[in-house]
């Protein structure tokens, strides 16, 4: 029996399907990344939103990303997400009355006027600010859109490389799983296997409600999580206190170098001089190699600050550093044999899975143990190219065309099978579809 092959969509029917979610999730400021599961704005999904919505609208992609930084805190930090306060608190979980920013947050600056998270979220935004500029420079001239970010960006790096510098050696770490945005990626389970759950009877898991259980993280996972998220807020969000969970994530890294790099070219559109976030960009791509490199695993690892060592597990966070301009040759050259070996066969499978095919902790469907997702599928895509290998490039660009259509924008897609998985609709696959096809 042979397997039906899903019709594939012209490239007008596509962008017209992605441009129907786009319009469907905004909400007048900002885009939600679906109407069931995540009903509030989320941090590097608004990034990943605008790098699309700027297709569409230039003026929507520019509202995205000023609706997120107008909710930064006074230390710097950009919340990962910012709440709806018309959406009922039921909705989603951690809501708004756990986070209780503008109180628990005070000391930290969180603003007293918007309720939002008090964790951060992956630094894609001046990469975004810059390729929104990029699209319409008059537009965005006129309106004075790089010169109003640019402060909130430079103040978003500093923090990440300022207080964020927990382990001392130049890199940012993260204090939440849901930091890094790959909530339950295998990497973290030595390190959250310290952290005492909160009882399950004490929160309602919302998520529940829309997505299906086999293709979440655990109920385990999740009393962690709440246990970090609330004795951090109990903390006042301050980076001072030791922390039970702190990494340094290449993927988070690399995000800021490549941001860092869309830094210097705001701050010299803007009239000031580039060369200090230059500088900056290259002592941070000096130690993510130096503190995250792996010769033995052929791929960049994380790091645990509070258990020591790298840890020994092969996610796609390893491969993300691709989008880093100035990567060392030999490094991209093994980043490429490791991408097309047996544990991510990039060229062979459709898209590149989030995790070791082979690994001991591999799941097809369950979220950031397996399946391959759109926007580290577009950063690869995006790396790739970079360092000038176009055909590896186009292969990546023509499966996730392919199967974004085939999955009605689906959040992330069964690796071997390319299988929707996940909530459809999906805000970042529909933009980052519209991205491909410009
Ligand atoms: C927690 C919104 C976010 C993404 C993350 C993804 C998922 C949230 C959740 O959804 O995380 O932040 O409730 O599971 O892991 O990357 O930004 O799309």
């Amino acid at each position: 029996l042979e397997t039906p092959v899903p019709a594939v969509a012209d490239d007008l029917t596509l962008r017209r399907g992605a441009a129907r979610v786009l319009l469907a999730n905004w909400r007048g400021g900002s885009t939600i990344p679906s109407r069931g599961l995540y009903p509030h704005q989320w941090s590097w999904d608004s990034a990943f939103i605008a790098i699309g919505l700027r297709h569409l609208s230039v003026r929507r992609a520019q509202r995205e990303l000023e609706t997120l930084l107008a909710a930064q805190w006074a230390d710097g930090r950009v919340p990962h997400i910012v709440f709806n306060p018309a959406v009922p608190l039921d909705a989603y979980f951690p809501s708004p009355d756990f986070w209780r920013s503008s109180r628990a947050g005070a000391r930290a600056g969180a603003p007293s006027a918007i309720e939002t998270s008090g964790i951060v979220q992956p630094p894609v935004h001046a990469l975004a600010a810059w390729l929104v500029h990029l699209a319409d420079p008059d537009t965005s001239r006129r309106r004075g859109f790089l010169a109003r970010l640019r402060p909130r960006l430079a103040a978003w790096h500093d923090y990440l490389t300022g207080p964020r510098d927990l382990g001392g050696e130049g890199l940012a770490a993260m204090v939440h799983p849901w930091e890094p945005g790959m909530d339950n990626s295998p990497s973290w389970d030595g390190p959250l296997s310290r952290v005492e759950p909160i009882a399950p009877q004490t929160y309602r898991r919302a998520d529940l409600d829309h997505g299906r259980s086999a293709e979440r993280p655990t109920d385990l996972d999740y009393g962690r999580y709440v246990r970090l998220a609330a004795d951090y807020r109990d903390a006042g969000y301050q980076d001072t206190a030791p922390q039970a969970f702190a990494v340094e994530d290449p993927s988070v890294n690399a995000l800021l170098i490549a941001s860092e790099h869309a830094l210097a070219r705001i701050t010299d559109e803007t009239g000031g001089d580039p060369t200090p976030h230059e500088e900056r960009a290259a002592r941070l791509t000096e130690a993510l190699v130096r503190r995250l490199w792996s010769a033995e695993y052929g791929m960049f690892l994380c790091r645990d600050l509070v258990g020591g060592g790298l840890v020994a597990e092969r996610s796609a966070a390893g491969l993300v550093p691709l989008v880093v301009p100035g990567l060392p040759a030999p490094l991209v050259e093994t980043l490429l044999t490791t991408a097309k070996g047996e544990g991510f066969r990039l060229g062979e499978l459709p898209m590149v899975p989030s995790y070791d095919l082979g690994g001991h902790a591999f799941d097809p469907s369950r979220y950031w143990r397996g399946p391959a997702w759109f926007n580290i599928n577009w950063l690869l895509e995006r790396g790739l190219r970079g360092h000038g290998l176009d055909q590896e490039a186009d292969g990546l660009r023509d499966a996730m065309l392919r199967l974004a259509g085939a999955s009605d924008f689906t959040e992330y897609v069964d690796p071997h099978t390319g299988a929707a998985r996940g909530t459809r609709d999906f805000g970042w696959t529909a933009a980052l579809t519209l991205d491909l096809l410009a």
